[in-house]
């Protein structure tokens, strides 16, 4: 399978996931993405079967509206009891890197409400050790040069994503040459660097499922 293919696979596997336990007053937890978007389109077919959707994303809510799928604030959901999403790496203890496309806090927000975060992806996003991916952590804008200058002190190596203004109006550093050892500890320890307002690791509530698309199936792990 080419990698397209792979990403609709775990879309179509995620539909699988979800289908049986689809009823008129489910409110899905959708993210971002051309894994997330494959999954949409899918759930198009689907959506006088469940009442809406909360999106990690302005592009994810949009998608959404495009196929008649009806989008609500998540405050006024509270749970959702999927939250389907891709990622950028995952290892073995189903912990992520995320927010390649800027959308990490929305993303952590909705992860955060879901009982169960399902995350479809492809074969190349599995990693022994996150930190290929360069981390992406989103900053205060003002706080950005103070937030690169303490990470620096974590050992990364800091850039700042010029052009690309976050959907809660934030800016993005992306660490490099960053390789994590322990991930629950690390996304801790720069979530309380003052100025993040989180950074793209999803350790301490990483996935519950991945679908892991590969040569010719899907990978189930939970
Ligand atoms: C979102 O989309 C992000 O957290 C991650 O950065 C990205 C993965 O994108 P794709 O599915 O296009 O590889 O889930």
């Amino acid at each position: 399978m080419t990698q397209d293919e792979r990403k609709d696979a775990v879309a179509a596997a995620a539909i699988d996931e979800i289908e049986p336990w689809l009823e008129r007053s489910t409110i899905l937890g959708i993210g971002t993405g051309s894994t997330a978007n494959r999954f949409i389109d899918r759930l198009a077919r689907f959506r006088d079967d469940f009442k809406g959707a909360v999106a990690s994303s302005e592009a994810s809510a949009e998608r959404l509206h495009g196929h008649g799928i009806e989008v609500f604030e998540l405050n006024s959901v509270g749970t959702v009891p999927f939250y389907i999403d891709g990622a950028d790496e995952v290892n073995a203890h189903l912990h992520l890197i995320k927010g390649g496309g800027a959308a990490l806090t929305r993303e952590k927000i909705v992860a955060a409400c879901a009982e169960r975060f399902i995350c479809i992806a492809d074969a190349s996003k599995r990693v022994e050790r996150l930190g290929r991916f360069p981390l992406p952590v989103e900053v205060i804008p003002m706080a950005r040069s103070y937030v690169a200058r303490e990470l620096v002190k974590l050992g990364a190596d800091p850039v700042y994503r010029e052009g690309v203004i976050t959907d809660n109006g934030n800016q993005i550093l992306d660490c490099f040459d960053f390789m994590i050892d322990d991930p629950v500890a690390m996304e801790t320890r720069i979530n309380a660097i003052v100025g993040v307002v989180t950074n793209g690791l999803f350790a301490a509530r990483g996935a519950d499922v991945l679908l892991l698309g590969g040569e010719s199936s899907v990978e189930r792990r939970t």
